[in-house]
């Protein structure tokens, strides 16, 4: 089982969407352990994009994610870092292909809707900045026999 950083951008809330993009990952049987809403500081958004912090499009990224509320979870599955990416789809809602959250939804670079870890370090590295221990509620779905064989780990 992996573990995912999956935040609904201010976008998502403002465009009353979270449901939607929330029930495709309920549909795909991906299990959503943790959640909560909360405004991104100056000071998060740096330390997310720490590695975007020096780019041309910095300024612009921080006023967005910081301009509205959020929603941050954490998202449980065989594979869900990457699961997660191809169900985003590309960076860009323009580039995104037909059928990924992005490419459905969005028609811009930086309003892209949602973001997702793009590896376990970046992972482990994120849920720590969103979440304490505490809040992380891993539990087994009762449908789990229905969603995968017992087999597959
Ligand atoms: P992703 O991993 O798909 O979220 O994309 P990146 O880490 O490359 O970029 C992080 C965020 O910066 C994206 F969600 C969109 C934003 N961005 C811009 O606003 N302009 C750019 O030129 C590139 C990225």
């Amino acid at each position: 089982m992996e573990r995912t950083l999956v935040l609904l951008k201010p976008d998502c809330v403002q465009r009353r969407l979270m449901g939607r993009v929330i029930s495709r990952f309920e549909e795909k049987g991906l299990n959503i352990i943790a959640m909560k809403m909360l405004k991104v500081t100056p000071d998060l958004a740096k330390q997310h994009y720490a590695e975007h912090v020096t780019k041309p499009f910095y300024p612009g990224l921080e006023k967005f994610i910081t301009a509205s509320p959020i929603v941050a979870m954490v998202v449980e599955g065989l594979e869900a870092i990457r699961v997660v990416r191809e169900m985003l789809g590309a960076t860009s809602g323009l580039k995104a292909a037909a059928g990924t959250i992005r490419g459905d939804y969005s028609s811009s670079r930086q309003m892209n809707l949602v973001h997702a870890s793009d590896g376990p370090e970046a992972a482990a590295r994120e849920i720590g900045l969103y979440f304490r221990p505490a809040e992380i509620l891993p539990y087994e779905p009762t449908l789990m026999p229905w969603l995968k064989a017992g087999d597959e780990k």
